[in-house]
């Protein structure tokens, strides 16, 4: 049985990788912070309790600033695959903390790597490392391949570009088995409540359902390549079946607007948007409400607005990737499309929605977190 180790197993990706690799067999180790709340909502489905059973999945507390722990727990289980994806992955929030940022993206790569090294596993454990198209940045070129030059926009960024290159350092200086998978934005219902996607998607259930009035967005110009989370695990468990490592952009080839996003999620759920004004002044009204989903709206009413204190010091304005390097020498390509996955999260936050609705009717009411 393979045993792979998951930083960030708690999040998004790290989510979906344990389900992808636990079905594969594998036996899945994943390293959590510790917090003061529970913060194993995206993996409670998975967990086996260690008390009665050998558990498939098992996780240690951990923190990709604390050297000595990474090395105990590497040392402790010698996986055969580590996945490294852990991080502080917002990129708004990397200018407000920067040096941490660069602490846990940056140097929490290389503590691993140097842990892998260490403990003489360089011929036993892959390591798979969660690059971004972010470090694209300005781009130089488009649509953007393995080839296109990097020019970071962020301390996010430019942390992950340290990791980057660390990487390809390990693999060339070591013979480490190490790969980069640049990936392209990816969402889910399970993507984290501060990213645009997920925004969107809960903000405008929770508005028509009368749970919240407005949604504030930031640069609704922004152009992505939005994929499906689940299609890009699938990815990082392929390139580390590889005969020889290397990295490859994850990408779906197509990109729409943040705006766009917005009208879609708005179909989903019956209600159909326009936009008017420019800038700070641009507003999204509804111009008809479809079907039930949303009896706390009608026509005229205004449910996103800009802020400016959600634009960045230095914007990524378009990203763009060809997958045709993963498509070529893996046969990846992804099957969900950005609709789709719109549809799907509109759904599960509808739901949710719903549920709170109908507590608060039953004068059960919950506070709803909006700050984003
Ligand atoms: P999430 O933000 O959903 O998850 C990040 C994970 O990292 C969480 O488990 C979090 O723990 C953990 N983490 C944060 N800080 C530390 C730390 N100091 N020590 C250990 N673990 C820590 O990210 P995604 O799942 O969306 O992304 C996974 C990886 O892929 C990240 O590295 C991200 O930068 C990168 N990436 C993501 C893309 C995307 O579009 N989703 C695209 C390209 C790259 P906790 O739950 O406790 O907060
Ligand atoms: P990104 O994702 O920065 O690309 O990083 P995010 O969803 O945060 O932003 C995408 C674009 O939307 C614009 N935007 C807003 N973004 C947020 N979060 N909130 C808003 O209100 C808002 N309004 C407009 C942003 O300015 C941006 O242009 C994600 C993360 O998952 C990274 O970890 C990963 O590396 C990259 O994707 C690829």
């Amino acid at each position: 049985m393979k045993k792979a180790l998951i930083t960030g197993i708690t999040g998004q990706d790290g989510s979906y990788l344990a389900e992808f690799l636990l079905k594969k067999g594998y036996e899945v180790h994943g390293i959590k912070r510790r917090a003061s709340l529970f913060n194993t909502q995206r993996i409670d489905h998975l967990y086996e309790d260690p008390h009665v059973a050998q558990p498939k999945m098992s996780l240690h507390y951990g923190d990709l600033s604390d050297t000595s722990n990474l090395t105990r727990i590497l040392r402790d289980i010698e996986p055969d695959e580590v996945y490294n994806l852990g991080a502080q992955s917002h990129v708004a929030v990397s200018f407000e903390a920067p040096e941490y940022t660069a602490d846990v993206d940056a140097m929490g790569t290389l503590r691993l790597l140097e842990a892998i090294r260490f403990l003489g596993l360089e011929q036993k454990t892959k390591f798979y490392q969660a690059s971004t198209s972010e470090l694209y940045g300005l781009v130089q070129e488009s649509p953007q391949t393995e080839t296109t030059p990097f020019y970071p926009r962020s301390p996010y960024a430019v942390a992950k570009l340290y990791a980057y290159w660390t990487c390809v350092n390990y693999r060339e200086a070591y013979g480490l088995f190490a790969c980069n998978g640049i990936l392209f934005n990816h969402e889910s219902p399970r993507r984290g409540e501060t990213f645009v996607t997920r925004k969107i998607t809960r903000g405008l259930a929770n508005i028509s359902m009368g749970l919240e009035p407005c949604l504030y967005m930031g640069n609704m110009n922004a152009l992505r390549d939005w994929g499906h989370a689940k299609d890009y695990v699938r990815m990082q468990w392929m390139m580390l079946q590889q005969d020889e490592p290397d990295d490859f952009v994850i990408a779906t080839g197509k990109q729409y607007s943040v705006r766009e996003f917005i009208l879609w999620s708005g179909k989903e759920l019956g209600i159909d948007l326009e936009f008017s004004g420019e800038g700070v002044d641009e507003v999204a009204t509804v111009v008809a409400v479809n079907g039930n989903m949303a009896p706390a709206l009608k026509e005229g009413d205004v449910v996103v607005r800009v802020n400016p204190r959600y634009f960045r010091p230095a914007e990524v304005e378009t990203l763009l990737g060809n997958p045709a390097k993963a498509k070529e020498k893996l046969g990846w390509v992804p099957e969900i499309t950005a609709q789709e996955m719109c549809a799907e999260m509109v759904a599960e936050d509808h739901k949710s929605a719903r549920r709170t609705a109908l507590l608060k009717e039953h004068g059960l009411e919950l506070p709803v977190s909006v700050e984003g």
